[in-house]
């Protein structure tokens, strides 16, 4: 039988994928400007991966006051955070606020996953694909999927899942329903940011709770605490300065900044240094020195004061050694909880090292590995994503001549992007927080807000100036890559494996997706690049005539 809705088509000006941040804050600005726009959403609500991500402990760790938009004065205003870093249901009861206060929903398709989106040269239009079958035909295609995404979650390929008698879920795509611990012994495999954050709060519900760990990490204390009344009257009455800090600071949040190097100072003067970061909490500790992630020898001191930390809280010698990581500090995402190390003290915590015994299968009472079989009601996978590309090459995108996103970037290998919002061959598409975009390395919203408006500013110069299409241009792009590459070579990220890398996925090809630049200053160089009448694009009028930029 055909489905009725395979022949009907909806063309809009512009069409988003993804109600996170960054499709909630696209619609509003294109909706504004008068473009016909839709978004579509595979979840039943808004939120992206706050909607998703509702494993027990899920927080934020950017700061609250500074994790949310600040395009609106009146927004701002209207909206009162509890603590610090809260946790998911109030970050996901905040979207759905923006949702409403700005009616967002009538123009976003909930329920609905696009499967792909093709270009069309002869019309200049992308027709885009639902699961349903609908086609819909926009002329701008915008991406806001995230860097990490319920599309893209990484559950390893372990012999003998299908035959687990128990239940497994995967930190990303948590059921909306509570999932009873009580009783249970439950398992977690990960302990990168959501297996730090989840294992403190399973550990007090479950039976018991064994701790697969591959890789111990560099956890810091969260420091997280209700903020007062006067608190948050406080940051409502600076809100001009809050949001100008938040868009010139290197990472989104303000404050954090040192401009010392850690080899600069005396082991008594760093032990001082990183004592009070380590009390501050947060972030602090990595912005500790402005060297941290550039000199072996000056991350080596911070490392090291961790793993002296780790010492002190685990009580266990032999537990508290295992937990101590060996990587450059920071080189992976850093991570921030709230009692974590402390939860090895627990008599109902076992840690596991599967890097000395890694797994061999699950098996249908639970996992073994290379020396013991564990027996398990639940096996939580805290196992990540495939970030970057990943929720990109998922759908399949083509643009000129029928060449797909997977082909052009082969298969990941070859990853080239101009400024991480456009690539080559893909007229008229936009990716917010895209591949060697500023995006995750700092608080993302801050980033989500930059991108979407040089888009939405972009969108509005094309109608007034009436160009048809805009495209990346190949030796700009392949310049921006370059670029890439060399900042992340002169600094230590690429010496450490991490999903940074995309050496979590197995059989992906290495590449640093990330540009180090900083925020602002990257901000800054994509405004020039606007006022600079779209350099490195092509840009090709109604007429035919084309402008290289
Ligand atoms: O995923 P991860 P995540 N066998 O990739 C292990 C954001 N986030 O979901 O390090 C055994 O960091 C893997 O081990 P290893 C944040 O940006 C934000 O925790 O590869 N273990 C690692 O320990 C974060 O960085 C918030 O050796 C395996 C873990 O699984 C990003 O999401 C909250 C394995 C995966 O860690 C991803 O974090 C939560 C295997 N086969 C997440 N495969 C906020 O607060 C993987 N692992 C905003």
């Amino acid at each position: 039988m055909t489905n009725p809705k395979q022949n009907q088509i909806n063309t809009y000006d512009a069409v988003v994928i993804g109600a996170g941040f960054s499709g909630l804050y696209m619609l509003h600005l294109l909706r504004e400007a008068g473009f016909t726009t839709r978004v579509y959403e595979k979840g039943n609500g808004v939120g992206g991966a706050w909607y998703w991500s509702r494993y027990p402990g899920a927080r934020c760790d950017s700061e609250s006051i500074y994790y949310n938009f600040v395009f609106s004065e009146e927004l701002y205003k209207e909206w009162s955070w509890s603590s610090r870093y809260p946790e998911q249901p109030e970050i996901l009861r905040y979207l759905n606020f923006v949702a409403d206060r700005l009616d967002l929903r009538r123009d976003i398709q909930f329920n609905t996953e696009v499967r792909s989106a093709h270009y069309d040269e002869s019309i200049n239009k992308w027709h885009i694909q639902l699961h349903d079958g609908t086609s819909i035909s926009a002329k701008y295609l915008i991406t806001g999927l995230g860097c990490l995404s319920v599309n893209a979650t990484n559950v390893p390929n372990f012999k003998g899942l299908d035959q687990f008698e128990g239940k497994w879920y995967h930190t990303g795509a948590w059921p909306h329903e509570k999932v009873d611990l009580r009783g249970k012994r439950v398992g977690v495999i990960g302990t990168g940011s959501s297996g730090i954050q989840t294992i403190p709060v399973i550990a007090q519900e479950a039976a018991h709770l064994t701790v697969f760990q591959r890789t111990p990490q560099y956890s810091l204390p969260a420091g997280n605490h209700p903020y007062t009344t006067e608190f948050i009257q406080r940051t409502k009455d600076n809100f001009k300065e809050i949001a100008r800090q938040m868009h010139e600071s290197m990472g989104g949040q303000p404050g954090l900044a040192s401009d010392r190097s850690a080899l600069e100072d005396t082991p008594e003067q760093r032990q001082k240094v990183y004592e009070a970061a380590w009390e501050k909490g947060g972030a602090a500790m990595m912005f500790a020195y402005n060297d941290l992630l550039t000199n072996e020898e000056a991350n080596e001191t911070a490392a090291n004061f961790i793993r002296s930390k780790i010492g002190e809280i685990v009580k266990d010698p032999s537990i508290a050694e295992k937990l101590m990581p060996t990587y450059h500090f920071a080189t992976k995402r850093i991570v921030m909880d709230t009692n974590y190390f402390e939860t090895y003290n627990r008599e109902n915590v076992t840690l596991v090292d599967v890097k000395n015994a890694p797994i061999v299968e699950i098996t249908p009472k639970g996992i073994r590995t290379t020396e013991e079989e564990y027996e398990l009601d639940i096996i939580v996978f805290a196992t990540g994503y495939d970030g970057m590309t990943g929720p990109l090459l998922k759908i399949d995108i083509r643009g000129k001549e029928g060449v797909s996103l997977k082909e052009k970037w082969d298969n990941g290998a070859q990853v080239n992007t101009y400024l991480g919002l456009a690539t080559s061959g893909f007229p008229n598409m936009f990716m917010v927080t895209g591949p060697e975009s500023p995006s995750v390395l700092g608080n993302v919203p801050v980033a989500i807000q930059q991108h979407v408006e040089w888009i939405s500013d972009c969108i509005n110069y094309l109608r007034e100036n009436e160009i048809e299409t805009m495209e990346a241009n190949v030796e700009a792009e392949q310049n921006w890559s370059k670029h890439c590459s060399e900042l992340a070579d002169s600094t230590l990220y690429t010496k450490t494996d991490s999903w940074y890398t995309g050496a979590n996925i197995p059989g992906k090809p290495r590449g640093f997706l990330i540009y180090l630049g900083g925020y602002a200053p990257y901000n800054q160089m994509i405004k020039d690049i606007a006022k600079n009448n779209y350099n490195g694009f092509t840009l090709t009028p109604h007429k035919g005539e084309i402008y290289l930029n």
